[in-house]
């Protein structure tokens, strides 16, 4: 943390979107009666209900931007061809133009390339600590017998402490785990930005530090870079050294650090499908390439269509565009700032994809075991039309050895802002129907499961009301 000089930032000047809009979508509000029937008959999961639904869709920010002009007139350009598709060669070009890698194996997206590379990467009983692992991240390094262990600093864990890179692996966690058994350890695997900690950012000096641990116990480095320009972003604005630096050039050092990575193409790349691993080192890229073939497809489509390459192959370099970023973090910070100064509890500081809202602060009166952040997500929707997601109790799962219920420190309402989709307006009425929920919440109760799904139950499960 030394050589980070920070403050809170809240903006003296509006920053204005660098883009303007050539399509649109139609979007309604329905009327709350039939909100009110819609997660009725959703069993109050917000996954089961249709987009028509929904006004204000803040599930996700994966699959869900809007591509530019420039990429959808690479989707004309798509060259289908089942091997040697010239979108192939563009994705590998813009990879090793972005990234400075030089092996890319495509993926259908982010949980392909996990897959692929756990396959190869862990034996049965190793070890891979990370800041905090993904959901899907987890289940693959567990669905091969691994064991993931979240190694962030405890600042990550509190929801209104201020630290710049809350992203931060905590390294005395991870060199104690290194220590009881360095060849225990399958991979480290950095998370950028921290998506399950808010959005947080990791430093370059904390990326520096992890890179010398693990070289000098001879263990591999990845880094999950789905939102590999948003953390950059941060570092610019954030960290001591990088204000004069350019997006391209900290990414670059960033991943200068690694030994490869895994990309959902559909955060910062800004395309709705695809994703890939990158690395350098030519043995292991032979080691993955079969695995690649046999669980997403052929080495230059890995489960694309060329036409989603092309398209990716572009948004990659879009991604790190200072102009775009910078407008995007405003958007994301702007709601998160109105938000907080209309007292609802938020994560501090604001994150880059999404604004999480504390559900247990919001709602003290509602039991863990009766979910508040999924109630919260609940109202929001019947209050408004929003569909916002649970990162909390209903996520984290139960224990599969003692099959007790897991309850995360954190239990968060998460509301992530696609990717040049809403403007500021659809953010304003976002805040107005957080607030009437906020205006009302003594009145609220719980839910308790009425089909609880043994695996992925955040997914599946339905939900009944308290009495
Ligand atoms: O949804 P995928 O399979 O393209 O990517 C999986 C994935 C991996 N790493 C990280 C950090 C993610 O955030 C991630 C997916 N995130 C989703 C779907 C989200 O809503 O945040």
């Amino acid at each position: 943390m030394r050589q980070i000089a920070w403050c809170t930032l809240t903006y003296i000047f509006m920053i204005y979107p660098p883009y303007k809009i050539k399509v649109i979508e139609k979007i309604s509000l329905i009327p709350r009666k039939e909100r009110e029937e819609r997660i009725r008959e959703a069993g109050y999961n917000l996954f089961s209900l249709q987009s028509k639904d929904i006004y204000i869709d803040l599930l996700t920010d994966s699959g869900t931007g809007a591509m530019s002009d420039n990429q959808w007139a690479g989707i004309m350009l798509g060259d289908e061809s089942y091997a040697g598709s010239i979108n192939f060669k563009h994705l590998e070009e813009a990879v090793k133009s972005v990234m400075g890698f030089k092996y890319v194996l495509p993926t259908h997206q982010g949980r392909g390339a996990e897959q692929v590379l756990d396959k190869i990467l862990i034996k049965s009983g190793q070890v891979v600590p990370g800041n905090m692992h993904f959901d899907t991240t987890r289940a693959h390094i567990e669905n091969v017998g691994g064991r993931a262990i979240d190694c962030a600093i405890e600042e990550a864990y509190q929801p209104d402490t201020e630290n710049p890179f809350k992203g931060n692996i905590d390294i005395s966690k991870l060199e104690n785990l290194i220590n009881k058994d360095p060849k225990n350890i399958a991979y480290i695997l950095i998370t950028v930005t921290c998506n399950n900690g808010g959005g947080q950012p990791v430093s370059l000096e904390n990326i520096r530090h992890v890179h010398e641990i693990a070289k000098k116990n001879n263990i591999p480095l990845f880094v999950d870079a789905a939102r590999y320009a948003e953390n950059a972003f941060f570092i610019k604005e954030r960290e001591v050294g990088y204000k004069n630096k350019s997006i391209p050039e900290i990414v670059k050092e960033m991943m200068s650090y690694m030994d490869g990575c895994t990309v959902s193409a559909k955060k910062d790349a800004i395309t709705n499908i695809g994703g890939f691993i990158a690395l350098n080192d030519k043995k292991l890229y032979n080691k993955l390439a079969p695995k690649n073939v046999l669980f997403e497809g052929f080495i230059t489509y890995g489960g694309m269509a060329g036409r989603d390459m092309e398209a990716l192959a572009r948004g990659l370099f879009e991604g790190t565009d200072e102009d775009y970023l910078r407008y995007r973090i405003d958007q994301v910070r702007y709601l998160g700032e109105k938000l907080s100064n209309a007292g609802i509890p938020i994560m501090k500081p604001i994150g880059g994809h999404a604004v999480f809202i504390n559900g247990r602060a919001f709602l003290p009166h509602v039991k863990q075991e009766n979910f508040s952040s999924q109630t919260l997500c609940v109202e929001c929707y019947i209050e408004g039309g929003i569909r916002g997601v649970e990162v909390g109790t209903i996520l984290a799962g139960r224990n599969q050895k003692t099959g007790e219920n897991i309850y995360p420190k954190l239990d968060l309402m998460r509301l992530a802002i696609p990717r040049r989709v809403y403007c500021r307006e659809h953010l304003d009425y976002v805040c107005e129907t957080v607030i009437n929920v906020y205006k009302r919440r003594e009145k609220i109760k719980g839910f308790e499961f009425d089909f609880e799904s043994p695996t992925l139950r955040h997914f599946l499960s339905t939900f009944k009301k308290v009495k």
